[in-house]
């Protein structure tokens, strides 16, 4: 049975600075969500991209005494070497410079207007341009954004209306009929006690300056940026352009995954202004929690961020990318400390499983000379190991279905910390010694295949982990035994010659270590 075909989406990120570890963890997530999703059968699209217009962009150009575009240029250069660096597998990077991009803008602004679905009128009230976002005089926070808590400014100017009201009883009624379409569950109370409350017509144009895209019946107003934005999501796919097989394959999107900051954006208007243009809705939008240190949120304006490209140079992809992955539960915060993620390192990668793998392949080289022998009739704590073993991988799958990556992680975990315990349960250095081959054997076989399962279960998480794991357990040229589809119990054979090789995650001396 062909399975569907998936689409997932990051934030397009602001290119107002480089990104920090809040922006590779939504990544990092969304990349191992699309590589699940491929392993296990399906076509996959998978978009990121950057967010290049605005007053903050053009601001921060300015203070470096460049163009906008010259500006954006280069640190879009580093979004895409940042990724490439994480093993981020995206099919497709969108920039809101991007010509495809404008086009399909200007077209739902047109067709919005010419239904009368935008309005012109004055805008007075008050703007956040770290949050490219307007709010009321009663919506702030003590004078301060309610959002970031920064200075807002007070902005009086010709705009045009996006009648957003018209459309939010048909939005209540649609949440209604689809509980699942924000996740958790407690980001979609918030959205429907925001919308209950009355929601206005929004402001979607700007005068003040002009680092956007034009409206097109009336290019001294720029598009609000949000507007801009979110339609990125269809105007890579090829939306309302001659070849639009993309977008007739891929949308409505299955997740657009994001930090719960800008759920309202992606729950409220954009799916408001899919309604008017009588376009499917997206099917999910998850809002994870933030990332935070101990002096608030990371953020970029702040200065307070923590730089992937370091922790990488010290620790490595991998253990970057499932630290993140295992550390951030979903839907709530987690404070970050790099004295957390070299716990974790040395806990999770090295004791448990690197040393599952060196400690296993040693033992095959001394006692089998390399090659994995047939195993005997389970007896002792076999039968546990292996019912965990052949039950994991329907938790994981389950766990991912419901994009609960850290559980999902956690899963795997408790195998591998399993067949430590059970190495020491079974002693097999007692078993050689003792000359009890045929027990060995099967004590060393089984070791072997939870290697391999829980090896191919980590691949979405670590998808450097396979290249190094394979020669060592000798399946290197087989990758019908590396396939999603191989995760059952017995198919690794004997004869497989095993190969101790370097150690997959050398232990962090935490006294040792100038932390950051
Ligand atoms: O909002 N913890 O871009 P942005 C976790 N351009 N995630 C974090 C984080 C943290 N401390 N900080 C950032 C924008 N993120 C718009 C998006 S989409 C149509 C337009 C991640 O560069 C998280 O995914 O400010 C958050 O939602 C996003 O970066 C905000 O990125």
């Amino acid at each position: 049975m062909t399975k569907p075909p998936f689409y997932i989406t990051t934030p397009i990120y602001y290119p107002s600075d480089n990104l920090h570890i809040g922006h590779a963890y939504t990544t990092v997530a969304a990349d191992t969500i699309a590589r699940y999703k491929r392993l296990t059968g399906h076509e996959v699209w998978f978009l990121t991209g950057s967010d290049e217009h605005g007053q903050k962009i053009e601001r921060a150009a300015r203070a470096k005494g460049q163009s906008p575009k010259e500006y954006v240029d280069n640190i879009v250069l580093g979004f895409k070497k940042l990724w490439e660096r994480l093993g981020i597998s995206y099919n497709d990077f969108i920039r809101t410079t991007d010509p495809r991009h404008h086009k399909v803008v200007q077209q739902f602004f047109q067709q919005l207007y010419d239904q009368g679905d935008i309005y012109k009128a004055e805008y007075e009230g008050w703007y956040c341009t770290p949050c490219e976002t307007f709010f009321t005089e009663y919506q702030l926070a003590e004078g301060k954004c309610p959002d970031c808590q920064r200075e807002v400014e007070k902005v009086r100017e010709e705009s045009y209306f996006f009648r957003q009201s018209k459309y939010a009883e048909r939005w209540l009624q649609f949440i209604d009929e689809h509980p699942d379409f924000i996740q958790p569950v407690s980001r979609r109370n918030e959205m429907v006690s925001f919308v209950k409350q009355g929601l206005e017509d929004l402001c979607v144009s700007r005068t003040t300056f002009d680092w956007g895209i034009k409206v097109p019946f009336d290019p001294k107003h720029v598009v609000y940026v949000w507007v801009d934005a979110l339609t990125n999501y269809i105007s890579a796919l090829g939306y309302g352009t001659e070849d639009d097989s993309l977008y007739r394959k891929f949308w409505p999107a299955d997740i657009h995954l994001m930090a719960k900051d800008i759920v309202r954006f992606h729950t409220i208007i954009w799916p408001i202004m899919l309604m008017a243009l009588a376009l499917p809705l997206p099917k999910k939008v998850i809002g994870h929690g933030w990332l935070l240190l101990d002096s608030g949120k990371m953020s970029k304006s702040k200065g307070n961020v923590v730089d992937p490209h370091v922790l990488m140079d010290k620790y490595g992809v991998d253990a970057v990318r499932y630290f993140l992955l295992r550390e951030l539960p979903f839907g709530s915060d987690c404070v970050y400390s790099e004295e957390a993620l070299v716990k974790r390192v040395n806990t999770d990668l090295a004791n448990d499983y690197g040393n599952l793998l060196s400690r296993s392949a040693t033992m095959m080289e001394k006692y089998q000379q390399g090659v994995l022998q047939a195993p005997g009739a389970p007896e002792g704590p076999d039968a546990e190991l292996i019912d965990l073993a052949r039950t994991t991988p329907q938790l994981v799958e389950e766990y991912m279905n419901k994009s609960e990556i850290s559980n999902a992680l956690g899963a795997i975990w408790q195998v591998v910390s399993r067949a430590n315990k059970y190495l020491e349960e079974t002693a097999p250095w007692s078993l050689a010694k003792n000359g009890q081959t045929e027990r060995l054997n099967t004590v060393l076989y089984n070791v072997a295949e939870v290697l391999r399962l829980a090896t191919i279960m980590a691949t979405p998480f670590m998808p450097g982990l396979p290249g190094r794991v394979w020669p060592q357990l000798g399946i290197q040229d087989k990758p019908e035994l590396q396939a999603w589809n191989s995760l059952s119990w017995g198919l690794l054979p004997a004869g497989t010659t095993v190969k101790r090789g370097d150690v997959l995650f050398p232990r962090i001396d935490l006294k040792s270590l100038e932390l950051d």
